[in-house]
């Protein structure tokens, strides 16, 4: 009995909906059953190569839709859900009772814990901390720019390992500790430390350098990595430097796209009126109301630059 999971790939809560999933799965349906990981990545076009549904059951859990019958299980809270209104009407017409959309929850790993205990009566308190973590980190829920950005707990260390990992094997190594042992122990192992110490130390040059080449103007900071050979940054880097804005842009390319990613500030003081998903799929992107991305091809960064500083000047304050 083989279940494969496609799960959200460098995401905190994708990899912790994994761990999860795999708990309820194995105390609920099959004790034995062997699990095996896929991460998924958001790209341009189709998220899914059709091989990856190789399991007797198959489930996705933090990530898009997929019309797909092979897949037996899903979980998402995105609100961007569908690719296409096929796939939402192929959603809409399933009667397997075991696909699950909540464009409310603030974290999937919230919401396969909910539905596992309201539907299935599964309950494991070993996960409560992973839980009530995915939900902080998903849901944007800290209490400053500083406690993410000073990275002081286990899991926002973790997180820090997730999110840059390059290895989709050693994200499994994760999964599977998640499921056996507790946050401060995984993080204490010399394996984890041996990937946190560099990842540290690229997380203060890389803020150095968001320091350095942001923007802010009317309530939007706005900055470019593309050439800087920065993929990825903690999001809350921006509102550390400059906690007065309300939105962030930023443009960054990767060997596979060129990314927009828009985010809000948690903490502006003038709060947020657009919805960031709306604005990003009129790009071909998604995301949340307070977070999203678009993707394009790696080569289009002027086309990005472009779109990025359309976005920047809708955002902005009048004065
Ligand atoms: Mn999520």
């Amino acid at each position: 009995m083989k279940l494969r999971i496609l799960y959200h790939g460098n995401c905190f809560d994708g990899v912790s909906s994994a761990a999860i999933f795999t708990k309820f799965y194995r105390s609920t349906m099959h004790a034995d059953a062997e699990v095996a990981y896929t991460p998924t990545m958001h790209r341009a076009g189709n998220a899914f190569d059709p091989g990856q549904f190789d399991g007797d059951e198959n489930a996705i859990v933090d990530f898009k839709y997929c019309a797909d019958d092979r897949l037996t299980w899903w979980f998402d809270h995105h609100q961007s859900a569908f690719l296409s209104a096929e796939d939402e009407a192929h959603f809409n017409a399933d009667t397997s009772g075991k696909k699950f959309l909540d464009i409310h929850s603030k974290s999937c790993a919230e919401f396969i814990a909910r539905i596992a205990k309201e539907q299935y009566g599964f309950e494991d308190e070993s996960l409560a901390e992973l839980i009530e973590w995915a939900h902080i980190i998903d849901g944007a829920l800290y209490e400053s720019p500083a406690q993410c950005v000073e990275l002081r707990s286990s899991a926002l260390k973790l997180m820090q390992v997730i999110e840059g990992e390059k290895d989709p094997a050693f994200v499994e190594r994760i999964i599977r500790m998640l499921t056996e042992t507790s946050l401060d122990e995984i993080v204490e192992s010399p394996e984890i430390q041996a990937r946190l110490d560099p990842i540290l130390e690229q997380h203060w040059q890389t803020a150095e350098i968001i320091e350095k080449g942001s923007i802010a103007e009317r309530g939007v900071v706005f900055f470019d990595l593309v050439g800087t050979g920065i993929e990825g940054y903690n999001k809350f880097i921006p509102y550390y430097y400059h906690p007065e804005v309300t939105y962030v842009v930023s443009v960054s390319q990767s060997s596979f796209r060129t990314k927009i990613s828009v985010g809000s500030n948690p903490w502006a003081p003038r709060p947020r009126t657009h919805n960031i998903a709306e604005i990003c799929e009129r790009y071909g992107g998604g995301g949340h109301a307070v977070v999203g991305a678009v993707s394009l091809k790696a080569e289009d960064v002027e086309l990005g630059r472009k779109y990025a500083r359309e976005i920047v000047e809708e955002l902005q304050f009048p004065d």
